[in-house]
């Protein structure tokens, strides 16, 4: 069994580095993150987006600290440190990066100071968004993995992994808003920030599994209109703000997953997809 990866680089880089170090004072807000998780990602985007007054404090959840732990006891980035009673002098913990977003979205709820809500007011349009965030989560995310960790000795063959995550995408993109550019149109969404990490994670795959696969301008064939929006919303979106301040440079990413593509990391997401389980 390889070791779970208490070697990672320990700080952000980049733009990510400037973020963090304007959000690094005292704060009853704290963000426990790791520069290289996408999960964390989504979190440091809606609160970009919402421009919400927090700290971030980078650590290595591969560490278990006995006193992240008690925080969180499943011992995953990101967590939340929430700031509850008089003065803001306590603090409560909260994890599941979709659970923190939400909550992010539903407290500092003032469009004045925090912009336009990330899920609508319409309660039908809202569950139709829960639906392709659950898809993103529930299947292009594990499909993601399950193509990066490919190997030689796994009962399905790269192409099929490749497919899997191509079909998964396919069926959420025909879900968006036609004109776009984003999941919902003009208006950038939670939908858009669940799955804005793993976009910028998919130079991995021409890095490291011979490429992604998905069709270039005009070799879509018959699917060219469905690649057409894809690139539209993936254009807009990886030039988004907040996206784009929440990341650190490619070649920390390209170490950092590593031991993915080599299928040799034992984190919880990894071994939960070499075991066929659900994500933690
Ligand atoms: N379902 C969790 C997943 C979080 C997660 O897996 N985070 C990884 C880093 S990307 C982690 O903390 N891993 C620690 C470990 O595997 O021990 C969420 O959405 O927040």
């Amino acid at each position: 069994m390889g070791s779970v990866d208490t070697s990672l680089h320990p700080h952000t880089s980049g733009r990510a580095a400037e973020y963090a170090k304007a959000h690094s004072s005292t704060n009853p807000l704290i963000l426990y993150g790791g520069w290289f998780c996408p999960f964390v990602q989504r979190t440091w985007i809606t609160l970009h987006e919402k421009n919400i007054p927090h700290q971030y404090v980078e650590i290595n959840p591969y560490q278990k600290d006995p006193e992240f732990l008690k925080l969180n006891p499943r011992g995953l980035v990101p967590t939340l440190a929430v700031p509850v009673g008089r003065a803001n002098k306590q603090q409560k913990p909260l994890y599941e990066s979709a659970v923190i977003c939400e909550y992010l979205d539903e407290v500092y709820n003032d469009p004045a100071k925090h912009g336009p809500p990330l899920l609508p007011a319409d309660a039908y349009e809202r569950a139709r968004c829960r639906i392709w965030i659950d898809h993103i989560s529930g299947r292009i995310v594990p499909a993601f993995y399950r193509f990066l960790q490919h190997s030689d000795s796994k009962p399905y063959s790269l192409d099929e992994a490749r497919a899997e995550l191509l079909h998964h995408i396919k069926t959420f993109i025909q879900e968006a808003d036609p004109d776009g550019p984003f999941f919902l149109g003009e208006q950038f969404s939670m939908v858009d920030i669940m799955l804005a990490p793993w976009l910028c994670r998919l130079f991995l795959f021409d890095v490291y599994k011979g490429g992604l696969g998905i069709p270039g301008e005009g070799k879509g064939g018959e699917d060219e209109q469905v690649w057409q929006r894809w690139r539209k919303w993936a254009k807009a979106t990886e030039a988004r703000q907040s996206v784009l301040d929440t990341l650190s440079e490619r070649r920390q990413y390209i170490d950092a997953y590593r031991r993915y593509a080599e299928d040799t990391t034992q984190s919880e997401v990894a071994r939960a997809t070499r075991a066929g389980r659900r994500l933690p």
